[in-house]
């Protein structure tokens, strides 16, 4: 199968929730191919008119690595379409196998065309909020290789924002906690987060200027979770609190 093929499966797999065998070892793909894969699909959701709303860092943290077996930072892309309202429903039946992790959201205050540094931070990043992923690998069993998962746009599927505050100095040791109908399922430290969550903007501009994408103004990037993931189920409220940031719910009905 060519690139065009596996974009056309993938796209097609998250577009009508069903799972879809691992493409990259059989096929022979690269990192370079995967993220080339990525974009191809990306194009297919911007075809149907979805937009692009900003970009999503995955394995920045030892929690998720060891959770799936993938050691590399990787990134991808969110669009309008995965956005679900805070305090909002989103039913099961769209999903695959979806699951649910804590994540820190930044906003983009000034576009972002080339590498930058932590120090610049301040420039660019205005606001920081508690935010939900949820990802639904469109890999059989939730299983694949760092291309695959590459190549599936790093298993994203929807995104919830709490309320932005603005950014704070430090926000290297924060407590983040994920509830499950008022029950706990998953806590860690801000810090598990490349030491600093920040630094998955700084890692992201340097992959992004790399391929020549701009990060723009009023975009969102998510940094990576500081927790392995949770399963979701039929009727379920989730909320992450996060210390400093405050908490975010939706539901899943
Ligand atoms: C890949 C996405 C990883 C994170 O925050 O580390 C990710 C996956 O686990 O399916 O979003
Ligand atoms: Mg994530």
């Amino acid at each position: 199968m060519n690139k065009f093929e596996i974009a056309e499966i993938l796209d097609q797999a998250a577009k009508h929730a069903k799972a879809t065998q691992q493409l990259a070892a059989d096929n022979e793909v690269s990192l370079e191919d995967a993220y080339e894969i990525q974009r191809l699909s990306i194009d297919k959701r911007l075809k149907r008119g979805e937009k692009v709303t900003g970009f999503k860092l995955g394995f920045t943290s030892r929690a998720k690595m060891e959770q799936m077996g993938v050691h590399d930072l990787i990134w991808g892309f969110l669009t309008d379409d995965m956005e679900i309202a805070a305090k909002g429903t989103t039913p099961l039946s769209k999903y695959i196998h979806p699951r649910v992790e804590p994540e820190i959201a930044f906003r983009v205050s000034e576009d972002i065309t080339e590498a930058i540094g932590l120090k610049d931070i301040h420039k660019y990043i205005d606001k920081m909020a508690p935010a939900l992923e949820i990802i639904d690998s469109r890999y059989e069993n939730f299983k694949f290789s760092l291309e695959d998962v590459v190549a599936d746009n790093c298993s994203s599927t929807g995104y919830v924002i709490g309320e932005w505050q603005d950014l704070d100095a430090d926000i290297t040791d924060l407590d983040i906690e994920l509830y499950i109908n008022n029950e706990l399922k998953a806590n860690g430290k801000s810090a598990a987060i490349l030491n600093n969550p920040l630094v998955s903007v700084v890692e992201l501009s340097r992959l992004a200027s790399k391929a020549e994408i701009e990060i723009k103004k009023g975009m969102v990037i998510l940094a990576g979770a500081a927790t392995a993931a949770v399963y979701l189920n039929e009727n379920e409220t989730i909320e992450t609190k996060i210390e400093k940031l405050g908490s975010v719910s939706f539901r899943v009905q």
